[in-house]
């Protein structure tokens, strides 16, 4: 057994399933996970030496790449002064000016520990506000695993093909109405039977979690007008998409304001650290100024903060999108090229640094699109570019990442890697 195989035996010991966290288990592609010791710029090494280009990213927030210098010079600066306080800092009202900044529809912001949490209160500030129970999610999105989210989520639940999770009482998931994404019929209708009983909408404006979806422009517009007519909050989940796809995230490219909004992965920049927060007659509801508690230890941790900022303040420098949008669609374009060339049915399509590919033959607009494409094929392409130095994320259900440390080689060796896994799993 090679290295990476004895550590997954061992850690299957004392750690569920090896992993803490299911979709680093490998479940639906097979093999053994990959245990990382170090990453830098582009690149992961695993336990047994080897080096892969990396578009997993940490699942994201890794968009300046591993390891930059510049985040680990203000991680290591802010642990010199302390791990933690559980006490307000100055770091923490610049990194929240800072997010009210960049984003307009955020007027007050609360930072947590995990995209969960920031979704998790959001949800419940949502209901304080409104004091309706009911919830509207999407077939296939994903946003964290609170109770009330584990129904025909995302991710690592599609992963296993278990579209809810066991554990979840039947009352609480009864509040929780499931439709199917880009169905504006089927939302206009809900709206139209039960929209007074509803507290919000929670949406991925670019699903990444049943891979990578796009809201069509006329969905986008009715959760939008369809709140506002009912008086329902629209929750935009940004915590994959926030600072990734857009400087202004998704809804800058949409032009529609939610009224809350939930971020994470780059605003941590690979810390744990996630946030919430839109308009202020929302966030009023909020404890210790409102009736709806939410808190936590390390909720604004200094250490997280600093990585945060850090990684903000050089996605904001001009041009930064720019290349890093050409950088991923020059990743999408060339495996369109090269899987026409060794005809393989494949698509694929770019926002900002995330991407999404498939083995069929057009780009899906829902959880049926995508469970219809090749999975098999994705799970041999999956295997035959991690044999060559390739890390994609391991499950047909997520969406790849595209950092600003991807050197034109790098796309280029992708690209030629790529070429021969084509004609191998032809
Ligand atoms: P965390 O609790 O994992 O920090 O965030 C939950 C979450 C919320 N909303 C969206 C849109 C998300 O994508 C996520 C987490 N994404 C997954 C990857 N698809 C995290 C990876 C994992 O579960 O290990």
């Amino acid at each position: 057994m090679n290295q990476n195989q004895q550590l997954f035996a061992a850690a299957q010991k004392h750690i569920p399933g090896g992993v803490n966290s299911p979709v680093r288990a490998f479940g639906s592609v097979g093999g053994t996970p990959r245990f990382f010791k170090k990453g830098l710029g582009a690149y992961v090494w695993d336990v047994d030496d080897q080096r892969y280009i990396d578009y997993v990213g940490s699942w994201g927030p890794l968009i300046l790449g591993h390891t930059h210098p510049d985040v680990l010079e203000a991680v290591i600066a802010a642990a010199k002064n302390g791990m933690s306080f559980g006490a307000p800092t100055a770091a923490e009202v610049e990194l929240a000016d800072l997010i009210c900044e960049m984003l307009p529809s955020i007027e007050q912001v609360r930072l947590v520990s995990s995209g969960t949490e920031a979704t998790m209160s959001a949800i419940r500030l949502a209901r304080g506000f409104t004091g309706r129970d009911k919830l509207v999610k999407f077939e296939g999105c994903y946003h964290g695993h609170a109770d009330s989210l584990l129904v025909k989520a995302g991710s690592g639940l599609l992963t296993f093909s278990n579209p809810s999770s066991a554990g979840v009482p039947a009352s609480v998931a009864a509040d929780t109405l499931v439709l199917p994404y880009n169905d504006v019929a089927a939302l206009e209708e809900l709206f139209a039977e039960m929209g007074e009983q509803i507290a919000a909408i929670i949406v991925e404006p670019i699903a990444g979690n049943m891979n990578m979806v796009q809201a069509s422009p006329e969905f986008v517009q009715a959760m939008r007008k369809l709140t506002e007519n009912h008086g329902a909050v629209l929750i935009y989940d940004e915590v994959m998409t926030g600072f990734r796809v857009n400087l202004q995230c998704t809804q800058g490219l949409h032009g529609v304001k939610p009224d809350l909004t939930c971020l994470g992965k780059v605003v941590g920049g690979g810390m744990p650290l996630a946030a919430f927060g839109g308009r202020s007659d929302i966030m009023a509801k909020l404890a210790p100024l409102g009736p709806v508690y939410q808190a936590g230890t390390l909720s604004g941790n200094p250490v997280a903060v600093a990585a945060g900022l850090a990684t903000l303040k050089i996605i904001r420098e001009d041009d930064f999108f720019n290349r890093l949008s050409i950088q991923t669609k020059k990743l999408c374009d060339g495996l369109i090229q090269v899987a026409k060339e060794t005809n393989t049915i494949f698509v694929a399509q770019s926002v900002g640094g995330m991407f999404g590919f498939y083995f069929s033959k057009n780009i899906p607009q829902s959880f049926v699109d995508v469970m219809n494409s090749d999975r098999t094929r994705f799970n041999a392409f999956f295997h035959g570019m991690l044999n060559k130095g390739i890390y994609l994320a391991p499950s047909a259900f997520e969406a790849g990442f595209v950092s600003a440390a991807h050197s034109d080689q790098d796309i280029l060796d992708t690209l030629e890697a790529a070429r021969s896994v084509f004609l191998e799993i032809k």
